[in-house]
């Protein structure tokens, strides 16, 4: 686990030590990825999302078997809504909005089915589940404080969606001084071409805010 391991990537490889880096799989919930949740309510396509599941559970897997950290985030609610910023409860005009009924309980409300992860990644006792309020995993949690008390240098980010919660939070991770790689196979947008730029924008300049790979190489550099 501490040895250090060479995984292809783009603009350039990276070199990891297992022991440092962390799976972070953000926001596979079924809201967002099931068909009759919130997602296919506004119209979106969740059928790019659910690509992006076998991917996630053959590296989910890889990763457990080689004991190595796994975290995973939720984006949602307090059921009273306090930490819900009314702008973001106003967004998109929409006939339903966070905090009201939907097909899989309230809406992005902690403790709601459609909040929860969905059954084919679902966190094992021991892996932390982080609630966050907003796009980025490191606003208004305590991802940081967990990531520094293991020890966490390298992130391996996966999840939901490409373009928004894993790219908000790669650069949050980033800024904060974490190396972070995301496989493409294992992220997904309901927008194909949201997907290929929310790709190039993290490996563009030499990686400015981290390295694309695929999940096949991360894998295999786990041996
Ligand atoms: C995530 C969103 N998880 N697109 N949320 O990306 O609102």
């Amino acid at each position: 686990k501490n040895a250090v391991i060479s995984i292809e990537a783009e603009p350039y490889s990276l070199e990891i030590t297992p022991s440092k880096c962390a799976l972070l799989i953000i926001d596979m919930q079924r809201d967002f990825l099931e068909p009759g949740g919130f997602g296919e309510m506004l119209g979106n396509d969740v059928s790019q999302l659910r690509q992006s599941i076998e991917p996630n559970q053959k590296l989910l897997v890889a990763w457990r078997e080689a004991g190595l950290q796994v975290l995973h985030t939720r984006e949602g609610h307090r059921p009273d809504l306090a930490d819900l910023p009314p702008a973001k409860k106003v967004r998109g005009h929409g006939a339903k909005t966070i905090g009201d009924t939907g097909p899989m309980g309230r809406i992005l409300i902690r403790g709601e089915e459609g909040h929860d992860i969905i059954p084919e990644l679902y966190p094992l006792p021991g892996e932390p589940v982080i609630d966050k309020p907003g796009k980025g995993a490191f606003f208004a949690t305590d991802l940081h404080a967990i990531l520094q008390n293991l020890g966490i240098t390298q992130l391996i980010v996966t999840g939901v969606t490409t373009e928004v919660c894993v790219n908000t939070t790669v650069r949050e991770a980033n800024d904060r001084g974490y190396e972070c790689l995301v496989p493409e196979d294992c992220v997904a947008s309901y927008f194909p071409v949201f997907q290929e730029m929310g790709l190039k924008m993290i490996k563009a300049q030499g990686g400015i805010f981290g390295w694309v790979s695929h999940s096949s190489k991360i894998i295999s550099a786990l041996g």
